[in-house]
C-alpha cells in the first residue's frame, strides 16, 4: 500500500474575488501534491471555499443577490483560476454542500454532548446599524470602528466552547511535536499567546442568518470559523470513518497564511480534541505578500489580479515566481520589475536555453536519435553525480516547505549543465570523426541530466515540464524510478524544443 499524504489549503471567502495572496497558498499545495505523488504517495489535496457568514451575507446584500447566489457565482471565479494555475486538487468543498453542513453539526453536537459546549452569555458592544458585536479594543476612540456611531454595551445568549478546558492539553502537544507548528517564529508566537490564558470561546450567533443552525437550538448560528475549519474532515467524508477520513485523516499538512495561524494553532487543535479526533501534524503558516512595497487593499487599488499575471506572463512564470522569489514562511512583495527578471535571467536564459541549445545539438549531430553512453570522463561523472545529489536535496527541501531552497538546487543543475556545454564544447567534437565516442558521451549527459531535472521540476512547471520532457523523448508518466540516472535509451528520439520562456521587455 501506498504510504498516503493529505495537503490543505485555506478555504477561501466568496466575498472577495481571488488575487495573488489565494494563488501563493494554492500554488504551494499544488507543488506538494504533485511531488508527493511523484513520489509515490497517495495524495488528497483539498481546497475550497467559505461561503457562510456575516461578511458573506453582508456582500451578498449589496450586490442585490441571496447569499448563495454570491457564492455561485464567485466560487466560479476560484475554479476557473484553479485550473489555468494548473491545480490538481482532488476535492473543492463548499460549505454551503450538505455533505459539510452535516458534519459540522455533528460535531458541534458531540462536543455540545460531551459538555465542551455550553449555553451562556456573551457581553460585548454592539453596534445596532452594523449588527456587530466589537470587543473593546477593536473600538475606535470608543465607537464603532466601521460607521464611528456609537455603541453600547449589550448581552446576547451564546454558545461558548470551554477552550480554556484545553490550555495545558494544548501546550503539551506543541512542546512535545516541535514540527506541530512551522515556522518556529510562528510555533513562539502561539505559544506566547496560549500561556496568556486560553478564555472560552463563543461559537454561535443570533445576529444573523447565513450560517448552519445549532442543531436543536435553530436561532443559533454556529460561529463561522467552528464551521469553516471542519472543512477539512467533512471534505473526508467525517463522521463515515471507513472511507476517505479513515484512510487521510489526520492530514499531513494545512498550509495557510499568517493571518489565520490562531484559529489552525489554537481554535482548531481544541475543537479537535473536544471530540476527541486526532490533531493536524503540521500547521504552516506562510508570510504576506506586498505589492511594489505596499500592502495590497482595495482602497490602494493594487491588487494584483493572477489571470492578469497568467495572461501576460504565462502559467508557469508566476508559479515560478511565488515559490523562488521569497522563502515560504517569510513576507514579500510582489513587482513587475522582479518578476520579469526572474523570467529572463531563470528561465529564459537557464533552463529555456539550455533544453532548447542541447535537444539543437542531438538533432544536428545524432538525426536526434539519442547515442549511448560510454566511459564517463571526470566530468561527466561531476554532472551525473550533481544531478544525482540534486534529488536528494530537493526531497529534503519539499519536506521543510523550503521551496525556493528547492528550486534554488535545481537550478545548480541547470547552471552547471550550461557550463558543462561550454566546457566541452560539442561543437568542436563534432568537427574530428574520431571523437565521435566522445561526442555520444557528452550528449547523452547532458539530456540525461535534464530529463530527471524536468521530471522533479514537472512538480514546481507542470506545462514547462511536459513540454520538455516530450521533446527529450520520455514519454513516461513521472515517477520516484523515474529519477535514476540512466533512465532515457539510447536509441530514444529527441526533438528541438522551441523556446520554453520567450524573453520580455524589461
Ligand atoms: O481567511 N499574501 O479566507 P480568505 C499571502 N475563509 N497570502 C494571502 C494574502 C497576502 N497578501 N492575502 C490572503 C479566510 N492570502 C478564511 C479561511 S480556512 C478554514 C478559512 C491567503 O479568503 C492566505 O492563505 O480571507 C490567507 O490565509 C488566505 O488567503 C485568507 O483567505
Amino acid at each position: 500500500m501506498k504510504p498516503t499524504f493529505y495537503v490543505t489549503t485555506p478555504i477561501y471567502y466568496v466575498n472577495d474575488v481571488p488575487h495573488i495572496g489565494h494563488a501563493y497558498t494554492t500554488v504551494a499545495g499544488d507543488v506538494l501534491a504533485r511531488y508527493k505523488r511523484l513520489m509515490g504517495y497517495d495524495v488528497y489535496f483539498l481546497t475550497g471555499s467559505d461561503e457562510h457568514g456575516q461578511k458573506v451575507e453582508k456582500a451578498a446584500t449589496t450586490a442585490g443577490e441571496t447569499p448563495l447566489e454570491l457564492a455561485d457565482r464567485v466560487v466560479k471565479r476560484f475554479q476557473a483560476l484553479w485550473e489555468r494555475l494548473g491545480i490538481s486538487h482532488n476535492d473543492f468543498i463548499r460549505t454551503t454542500q450538505e455533505r459539510h453542513k452535516n458534519g459540522v453539526g455533528r460535531i458541534f453536537k458531540d462536543i455540545l454532548e460531551k459538555g465542551d459546549i455550553y449555553l451562556g452569555e456573551y457581553e460585548d458592544w454592539y453596534c445596532t446599524p452594523c449588527e456587530t458585536f466589537w470587543t473593546e479594543t477593536q473600538l475606535i476612540e470608543g465607537r464603532c470602528p466601521d460607521c464611528n456611531r456609537p455603541v453600547e454595551k449589550l448581552k446576547e445568549e451564546s454558545y461558548f466552547f470551554r477552550m480554556s478546558k484545553y490550555q495545558e492539553q494544548l501546550l503539551a502537544h506543541i512542546e512535545a511535536n516541535p514540527d506541530f507548528i512551522q515556522p518556529k517564529s510562528k510555533r513562539n508566537e502561539i505559544i506566547s499567546f496560549v500561556k496568556e490564558g486560553l478564555r472560552d470561546l463563543s461559537v454561535s450567533r443570533t445576529t444573523f442568518s447565513w450560517g448552519i443552525p445549532v442543531p436543536g437550538n435553530e436561532r443559533h448560528i454556529i460561529y463561522v470559523w467552528f464551521d469553516a475549519l471542519t472543512n477539512y474532515i467533512t471534505a473526508l467524508g467525517y463522521p463515515d470513518e471507513t472511507g476517505n477520513y479513515g484512510r487521510y485523516w489526520p492530514v499531513d499538512v494545512h498550509l495557510i497564511g499568517k493571518d489565520i495561524l490562531r484559529f489552525h494553532a489554537v481554535y482548531w487543535p481544541t475543537f479537535l480534541m473536544a471530540a476527541g479526533l486526532p490533531l493536524p501534524k503540521k500547521v504552516f503558516a506562510h508570510g504576506w505578500w506586498t505589492v511594489e512595497g505596499q500592502k495590497m487593499s482595495k482602497s490602494l487599488q493594487n491588487v494584483v489580479e493572477p489571470n492578469m499575471l497568467i495572461d501576460k506572463y504565462g502559467v508557469d512564470a508566476v508559479r515560478y515566481f511565488l515559490l523562488r522569489e521569497v522563502p515560504f514562511g517569510l513576507d514579500g512583495d510582489f513587482s513587475h520589475t522582479a518578476l520579469v527578471q526572474r523570467i529572463n535571467s531563470d528561465l529564459a536564459n537557464d533552463v529555456g536555453n539550455l533544453l532548447s541549445r542541447s535537444t539543437a545539438m542531438a538533432v544536428k549531430y545524432f538525426d536526434g536519435i539519442l547515442p549511448a553512453a560510454t566511459l564517463l570522463t571526470e566530468a561527466d561523472q561531476a554532472l551525473k553525480l550533481k544531478t544525482e545529489e540534486m534529488v536528494a536535496t530537493v526531497d529534503k527541501f519539499i519536506d521543510e516547505m523550503a521551496f525556493s531552497k528547492a528550486l534554488q538546487a535545481i537550478w545548480e543543475v541547470i547552471s552547471a549543465g550550461n557550463k558543462y556545454i561550454d566546457d566541452m564544447a560539442p561543437w568542436t567534437l563534432a568537427k574530428d570523426p574520431a571523437l565521435s565516442g566522445r561526442l555520444a558521451t557528452v550528449m547523452y549527459t547532458m539530456l540525461e541530466s535534464q530529463r530527471i531535472t524536468h521530471c522533479i521540476l514537472s512538480a514546481f512547471l507542470p506545462a514547462t515540464s511536459e513540454k520538455a520532457l516530450a521533446s527529450l523523448g520520455w514519454n513516461e508518466a513521472v515517477s520516484k524510478e523515474g529519477l535514476a540516472w540512466g533512465g532515457l535509451k539510447a536509441g530514444t528520439t529527441i526533438t528541438k524544443a522551441e523556446a520554453l520562456f520567450p524573453r520580455m521587455e524589461e
